[in-house]
Order: C-alpha cells, then sequence, then structure tokens
C-alpha cells in the first residue's frame, strides 16, 4: 500500500522535476494528481519517462481530502491561498516556495542536516522546502560544521537561469539566438541582459542595499544548520541553463586542514567530491544538471584568516536545491511519520 501524492504546479520547472524524481526513485505511490492552475486544466505531464500520462486537474477544485502528500511547486500566492486548506483536509504539504520556510511552527527541511526537525510538522502540516542556493550550501556546511564549528561563511552564488523558471530559460535562449543573428536585445524577466552577461541581483532589493535572495541565505542557513553561523551571501545570476554554483569561504572555530575537510566530504551524504587540482578536476553546473548530488571541488586552506577553507560547490537547482529535496523530505516524513503497510 502505497500513498496519493498530489503534486501542485505540475506544469512548471519544479513540479515536472517532482514527477521525474518520484518515479526514478520509485516513491510509492498509489495514485498522483498533477494539480495546476485554471490555465493549464486539460494539459497532460508525463510521470517521470513512464509514458503515463497525467490530465492537470484545476487547484481551485481539487479536493485534498484523502490525499496523503501535497508538493507544492507553485509560488507563494497558490501557496498561501491552498496549502492551508490542504493541510486541514489532513493532507502533509511540503511547499517549494519561500511563504511559509521562516515561520516557527514549520519545519525547514534538508534530510541531511537538519531531520529530526521534522518532527514539528504537526503543528501546521506543512513543511517547507529551502531555497535552492541554501540547500546545497548546507549539505556542503554540515560535516565541515560538526567537524569543527563553523563561526562565519561568505559566499558567492553564480545562480542558473532555470531559478528564475521556463521564462529566464527562454529568455536566455532567445537573447543568445538574438545576439548571434544581430536582433535587438529585449530584457524581460531579468533587468538586463542575462546572455553573455551576469547580473548581480536576485529576487527584490531589501533596505540594507543586499537583495532577499541573500537574506533567505542567511535567514534559511541558520534556521536549518545553526543560528550561531554568520553569513554574508552575494547572489549572482549567470548565464546558465541548469546548475547553481557557490564560491564559499569558512572560518571555523577550531583548525580543520583542507585534506581533513575533504576526508569528511568524501564520507557525507549527499557530497561528491571531485577535487583533482588539475586541469578539469573539478565539477561545473553543465555537469551537475540531472543529477542529485551537492558536488565539491577546490577544498583549499585560506592563509589570510585562522583555521579558514575556501571550496567550490555545485549542484542542479531543480534537483538537490527544488524537486529532490521536497521528495527527500517525503520519504522521511513517511519513514518516520505517514508509515503504510
Ligand atoms: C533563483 N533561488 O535562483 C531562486 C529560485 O525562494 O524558492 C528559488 C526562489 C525560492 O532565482
Amino acid at each position: 500500500m502505497g500513498y496519493r501524492v498530489a503534486i501542485v504546479g505540475a506544469t512548471g520547472n519544479v513540479g515536472r522535476e517532482m514527477m521525474q524524481i518520484l518515479a526514478e526513485r520509485e516513491f510509492p505511490c498509489d495514485e498522483v494528481a498533477a494539480v495546476a492552475s485554471s490555465r493549464s486544466v486539460g494539459t497532460e505531464v508525463e510521470f517521470g519517462d513512464t509514458g503515463k500520462m497525467l490530465k492537470c486537474k484545476n487547484i481551485e477544485h481539487f479536493d485534498f481530502t484523502g490525499w496523503d502528500i501535497a508538493l507544492f511547486a507553485a509560488g507563494s500566492g497558490p501557496a498561501k491561498e491552498y496549502a492551508p486548506k490542504a493541510a486541514a483536509a489532513g493532507c502533509v504539504v511540503i511547499d517549494n516556495s519561500s511563504l511559509y520556510r521562516m515561520e516557527p511552527d514549520v519545519p525547514l527541511i534538508v534530510p541531511e542536516v537538519n531531520p529530526d526537525a521534522i518532527d514539528g510538522y504537526t503543528a501546521r502540516n506543512i513543511i517547507a522546502n529551502p531555497n535552492c542556493s541554501t540547500a546545497q550550501l548546507v549539505v556542503a556546511l554540515k560535516p565541515l560544521h560538526d567537524a569543527a564549528t563553523i563561526k562565519r561563511v561568505v559566499v558567492s552564488t553564480y545562480q542558473s537561469v532555470s531559478g528564475a523558471g521556463k521564462a529566464g530559460m527562454d529568455e536566455l535562449f532567445e537573447q543568445s539566438r538574438a545576439i548571434f543573428v544581430g536582433d535587438p536585445v529585449d530584457p524581460k524577466k531579468f533587468t538586463k541582459q542575462i546572455a553573455f552577461n551576469v547580473i548581480p541581483h536576485i529576487d527584490v532589493f531589501l533596505d540594507d542595499g543586499s537583495t532577499k535572495e541573500e537574506w533567505k541565505m542567511v535567514v534559511e542557513t541558520k534556521k536549518i544548520l545553526d543560528p550561531k553561523v554568520k553569513l554574508n551571501a552575494t547572489c549572482v545570476r549567470v548565464p546558465v541553463f541548469v546548475g547553481h554554483s557557490e564560491a564559499v569561504n569558512i572560518e571555523f572555530e577550531s583548525e580543520l586542514s583542507a585534506e581533513a575537510a575533504m576526508d569528511i566530504l568524501r564520507e557525507a551524504p549527499g557530497i561528491m567530491l571531485v577535487d583533482k587540482r588539475e586541469d578539469g578536476g573539478y565539477v561545473t553546473p553543465v555537469e551537475s544538471a540531472g543529477d542529485g548530488a551537492t558536488y565539491i571541488s577546490r577544498v583549499r586552506e585560506d592563509p589570510t584568516v585562522e583555521n579558514g577553507l575556501t571550496l567550490w560547490c555545485v549542484s542542479d537547482n531543480l534537483r538537490k536545491g527544488a524537486a529532490l529535496n521536497a521528495v527527500q523530505i517525503a520519504e522521511l516524513l513517511g519513514r518516520r511519520h505517514l508509515k503504510k503497510g
């Protein structure tokens, strides 16, 4: 006996990836519903590569009663309107939007980092999935924090356009084509030209000059990993379709050599260490796309501070950064709380 699982936002980048991953990981589903806005009603989406086509149902009329788990990938608006309704109907919501992440009675979970926090889900029947740039970062930081206690992190991100949805991917494609054929470039989704360029701006600006994407990395890392960790982020959009990269500088309480850090990372859950210290002996976002691992490369000591390390971290933002992490939360929920069979 398996679960009845609804995917809300089934036609989007993350919703499609959720169905792919549920099928790939053979998540025990008795029934899967593809749910979307009224615009997408009747649109068919494939459940993984199984050939099984699901017709999208209208979120406005969907009754969550009797459904065990709803994976929401529809943004904050639908999460605000429909997640509480699903939760009240007894369906556990795993929401990928930023709406509930910082609510104290909503667990924000990365299963490799803070699995025990999931026990608090009963307060609201809602579990939050972190921002993509946070998820891969905390997977990388956790084993190092356990070994030498992190004091401060300075991270610069190189975030792919798929983080901005299909419209972001289309804009990179269209602008690249326009530049090749000599057509004018017309930014719509991004504030400036993204093709052959980088943009130091993701999400809205805050009063202190940082952006909300940078703020999310700070507060989500504290909630998931440790409130004592100080973090400074600069988030940058780059012309890459899938895969976020991060250059991470870490200061520890106690000494941790690069060699010892690599030994720890080699054994850590969710991490693939690829660090050959030679041409091409590191991972780039293109190589991470379609995969679930958080790749770590370029681990080295930072001699400018006491107990400092610098590393490079890459992961598929649609997978570990969103859909895979959500499915891993569903698996954890199943193991600990919603036991079947
Ligand atoms: C981006 N990280 O790359 C964002 C996308 O809070 O879930 C995900 C935003 C979020 O644009």
